[in-house]
């Protein structure tokens, strides 16, 4: 890299940290974009003179907000709400909620600046949001959770709607909190409109959207595998989390022809070396997503596996990683083990599990390497297809929503070969989709103007 595109990467990161202290996953998240668009940058001096990517780094909006609310024994428990609006420039902001003890503003203004880049890439017309709350839901009853998203709603509602800001799930925010979520929306505006995604089926939600960003994560794979003459089939597959997008991803690769062999949570894995079938699918569908319990469960019913309490599942040799929990879950060290273990394919469908030592090692190694703002932007494109439906007032089946679905995939993995391409026939799929990604956001708010 020539000195003046160094030095301004290096003065711009002075700057975020001087402007935005104490937050390492947004500082994290923002570095990681920088390098790869600079020199396109310096390339076309008119984004440098109109400081499109420092515009970028400072959300349009951020609002933060008390949550109050009242436990089963009556006892009074204050939480903090956040709504960051990164970026309108594309179209309506759009982006999921996450509920989670460890939710802070870095975390949010990560995933908001994340969101307004995989939304450019899902090439519908979405801008770039996050929001969520501390509130740490497990445990809690279904009334509790109830008057937790009435009290987070009550004060989000103003700030949302069809044509400004629609909030969706992410961690901790699933189908029955959309519920709760959007009841009181309604009830509040006076309004139905499709001003949140993942809604129920009989109530303007669409087909495929909870499986949308694990089938979507295992159609990016597909494409990846593809261009290297390989496929899914019998390969030895590691999945991390066992929600929503680690649950459908699973399923997918399974019947895809793959041996699954692992699921986690944040308590532990389980390694099942006969691999997932569909009895077994069916048996973690129901522990997670009816009973909510733990993954612990499944060792107990299928003697085959094993669990490990405290443990990542990198070491476990395999062919292929779909890291699914959380962001920063697979560190160096991990990142050594998957290589050790013969990996050659990683694909996030979480949102940042890699960190910055782990990326290099990947991509030193030449490993197929995707980012979650490319490889899981399934889940946010067909809630773009779920706010379609919802203006149109109609209802798509199935087949036409994967069709939809598997086109949009196809299409961010052609634009990261657009502008991954290292020479020797290697992608970097982080560079192509940071900059594919940026050039889109960038060209609208050239056109737009200083706002
Ligand atoms: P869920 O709440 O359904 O599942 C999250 C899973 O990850 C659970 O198994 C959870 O375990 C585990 N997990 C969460 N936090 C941690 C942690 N700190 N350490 C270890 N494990 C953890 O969420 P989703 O499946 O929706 O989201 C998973 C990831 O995918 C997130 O990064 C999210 O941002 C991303 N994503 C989600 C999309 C969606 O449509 N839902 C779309 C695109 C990306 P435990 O029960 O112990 O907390
Ligand atoms: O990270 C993500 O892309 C999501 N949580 C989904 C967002 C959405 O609006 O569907």
């Amino acid at each position: 890299m020539d000195k003046f595109t160094q030095n301004y990467i290096d003065g711009f990161m002075a700057d975020l940290l001087r402007r935005n202290p104490g937050e390492p996953e947004f500082h994290q998240a923002v570095h990681e974009v920088l390098v790869n668009v600079a020199p396109y940058i310096v390339e076309y001096p008119h984004l440098m003179d109109l400081k499109i990517l420092e515009r970028i780094a400072e959300p349009e909006r951020v609002v933060m907000f008390r949550v109050p609310w009242t436990d089963d024994r009556g006892e009074i428990r204050i939480n903090r709400g956040y709504r960051v609006q990164c970026n309108s420039a594309l179209g309506p902001y759009k982006g999921g909620i996450r509920f989670h003890a460890s939710v802070n503003l870095s975390i949010m203004k990560f995933l908001a600046f994340e969101q307004t880049f995989k939304n450019s890439l899902t090439t519908l017309p979405m801008g770039g949001a996050k929001g969520g709350s501390d509130f740490n839901p497990r445990g809690r009853s279904d009334a509790e959770v109830m008057r937790f998203c009435q009290s987070f709603m009550t004060e989000l509602f103003r700030h949302i709607g069809q044509d400004t800001d629609v909030p969706a799930g992410d961690i901790g925010v699933g189908g029955r909190e959309i519920g709760y979520l959007f009841g009181q929306y309604k009830r509040l505006s006076n309004e139905f409109t499709g001003t949140l995604t993942g809604k129920g089926l009989g109530w303007g939600g669409s087909l495929l959207r909870p499986e949308a960003t694990g089938y979507g994560l295992c159609y990016f794979t597909e494409q990846m595998l593809g261009r290297a003459g390989e496929s899914f089939e019998g390969k030895t597959v590691l999945v991390s989390g066992s929600g929503n997008v680690a649950q459908h991803a699973a399923q997918k690769a399974m019947r895809l022809g793959a041996k699954v062999v692992t699921l986690s949570d944040s308590d532990g894995f389980i390694h099942d070396p006969d691999g997932l079938d569909e009895e077994k699918m069916a048996f973690v569908f129901e522990l997670k997503n009816v009973r909510r319990g733990r993954i612990s469960e499944y060792a107990k019913k299928f003697p085959g596996a094993t669990y490990y309490p405290g443990m990542r599942p990198w070491a476990v040799p395999c062919d292929i990683a779909l890291p699914c929990a959380t962001q920063n879950e697979i560190g160096k060290a991990d990142a050594e083990a998957l290589i050790k273990g013969g990996c050659r394919c990683v694909a996030e469908g979480a949102n940042m599990p890699s960190t910055p030592e782990a990326v290099a090692l990947f991509l030193e190694n030449k490993l197929l390497y995707s980012p979650g703002k490319a490889s899981n932007a399934g889940g946010v494109a067909t809630s773009g297809l779920e706010m379609s439906q919802n203006s149109m007032r109609v209802h798509w089946t199935k087949d036409e929503v994967d069709a939809q679905l598997r086109r949009i995939m196809s299409d961010i993995h052609a634009a990261c070969l657009r502008y991954g391409e290292e020479g020797d026939g290697y992608i970097n799929y982080v560079k192509g989709a940071n900059v594919a990604g940026f050039i889109k956001v960038a060209d609208a708010m050239v056109d737009q103007g200083l706002v």
